[in-house]
């Protein structure tokens, strides 16, 4: 009799993976050639111990094109951490290096490209709005928008 039940939570353990994948914690917006972003809104939904957030570039592979990244930070944040971007530069993917006020980030990335980022929902608060932005310089003007976090969106830490 333990054998059925045994094998019951090994399938449970091994589904539990893909659960994330499945769900709905991943997000997904594209850049353009007409630096704009697909979306202005993205939503983390509850549930998620980590969000999976995928940007593409749909812009034309060109050499010397525009090239894009995404940015999280908190509302207040964005306009200091885009300015202090802007004079890391491009060699520092147009970021600060090892800024706290950065809450995710993907590299920059040129036409025809995509990166895939993995973000914790431990380091966002339920019911919160943040910002989202492009930091290639000049960019945030057109390329921003909110990331709202689902008020059961990121569950309490054990033992509080
Ligand atoms: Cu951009």
């Amino acid at each position: 009799m333990r054998t059925p039940t045994f094998l019951a939570c090994i399938a449970l353990l091994l589904a539990a993976p893909l659960a994330a994948h499945a769900g709905g914690c991943t997000l997904s917006l594209e850049a353009t050639d007409m630096m704009q972003f697909t979306k202005q809104k993205l939503v983390v939904p509850g549930g998620c111990p980590e969000v999976e957030l995928t940007l593409r570039h749909t812009g034309a592979a060109s050499a010397g094109g525009m090239v894009h990244n995404w940015v999280l930070v908190r509302r207040a944040d964005l306009a200091p951490v885009a300015a202090a971007g802007m004079k890391a530069g491009r060699e520092h993917g147009y970021l600060p290096a090892g800024d706290p006020r950065i809450l995710a980030s993907t590299p920059v990335i040129a036409g025809g490209q995509s990166s895939t980022i993995r973000i914790p929902t431990s380091v966002l608060r339920n019911g919160e709005s943040y910002a989202f932005f492009c930091s290639t310089p000049g960019h945030n003007v057109m390329m921003r928008g909110e990331l709202h976090v689902e008020t059961d969106a990121v569950a309490s830490a054990a033992g509080t």
